[in-house]
């Protein structure tokens, strides 16, 4: 039993010895009964012995046999319902080390190393910037530099896509095979690559969050509760759900690319005739050519979109990140310092 149980316990315990008491108490003699009282300021005037009352209590008649029982009563039911309280909060305590217990830890496979930003977070890193990270199925391979964005929303976000101003602005109409690996650099534009999003997100539950900079001036959010890449063999289909009220963009981002497969110029998986990686540049999971937002469109043609804005707006700095989802709140407070739980199974 760990510190936290024992502590609730010790309270659960206290509380029913004192119930217990005043069970006991109920069923004495009423000449053996008392009744509690607040305790008193020393200044207060010393009542005669038997007088119930005495100072305040002179405004007040004194307890008759019967409201002494409902007293007693009233506060064993209250005593009932904090030793509830504390029931209930000891099975969130449960369910929340089952929470701790049934997530893929380093040591159960064998791998002492940081799988994502998150646990860079939790083993102390604090800072934004570049980190090495060791996705579970990749236990035997290099590991995989990432940004990793420790501050926004409580931290802990492995950024897999940005896009921000630059010299050279890094071109990404790419292969299916430059898709699958990743390019670019993490300190600057990069894409972390589809079978890296899909090693890590087919070990742990992943949230989505998009920040966007904007060249009015205006920084805008979207977030989504679940995010999850498939394998190659299903051409990296995105299982992409539970968009947030608390987003601050106008409007769903993403809204129709749940379930679409990834298309690239040299792979049309997308559900039009022609291949929208063709026409719109980039590779993405295509919605019939028309995204609100194509994140990996060239930066001649803008990243502009009508979801950040009541107007069309474009974004000159865009990040795509992910974070694992935890959904029991002192949990997600403890290692991710976060407000809000995205939707869980
Ligand atoms: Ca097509």
């Amino acid at each position: 039993m760990n510190g936290r149980y024992l502590w609730v316990w010790t309270l659960v315990l206290g509380l029913v010895t004192h119930s217990a008491s005043v069970n006991r108490m109920v069923s004495l003699p009423p000449s053996e009964r008392s009744v509690s009282r607040p305790l008193r300021q020393s200044e207060d005037p010393v009542t005669p012995e038997g007088d119930f009352g005495g100072g305040e209590r002179d405004l007040e008649e004194p307890l008759n046999e019967r409201d002494a029982l409902r007293r007693v009563l009233e506060e064993k039911e209250e005593l009932l319902s904090r030793i509830g309280m504390l029931e209930r909060a000891n099975r969130e305590l449960t369910l929340a080390n089952s929470v701790i217990a049934s997530t893929p830890s380093d040591e159960k496979i064998g791998n002492t190393r940081p799988a994502d930003c998150a646990d860079h977070f939790v083993m102390g890193a604090k800072t934004s910037g570049i980190y090495e990270i060791y996705p579970f199925t990749c236990l035997c391979g290099e590991p995989l530099r990432v940004y990793c964005d420790m501050e926004t929303d409580g931290g802990g976000w492995t950024v897999f896509m940005a896009r921000q101003p630059g010299d050279i602005p890094l071109g990404f109409n790419r292969s299916w095979s430059e898709y699958r690996s990743g390019f670019g650099d993490a300190s600057g534009e990069f894409w972390l690559g589809n079978v890296h999003l899909h090693a890590m997100t087919s070990s742990r539950e992943y949230a989505l969050r998009m920040d966007a900079h904007l060249s009015s001036g205006d920084v805008k959010f979207g977030a989504w509760g679940s995010f999850r890449v498939s394998t190659e063999a299903n051409r990296f289909r995105l299982s992409l759900s539970s968009y947030s009220a608390e987003s601050t963009t106008r409007s769903n981002c993403l809204p129709n690319v749940n379930g679409l497969l990834f298309t690239t110029y040299d792979r049309d998986n997308d559900e039009t005739t022609g291949n929208c990686a063709v026409t719109e540049g980039g590779g993405f999971w295509h919605y019939r050519c028309n995204n609100l937002i194509h994140p990996t469109a060239s930066r001649s043609e803008g990243l502009t979109s009508s979801c950040f804005n009541n107007q069309q707006d474009t974004a000159v700095f865009l990040q795509l990140k992910i974070r694992p989802v935890i959904c029991e709140s002192f949990v997600k407070t403890i290692f991710l310092n976060a407000n809000k739980c995205h939707s869980c199974p």
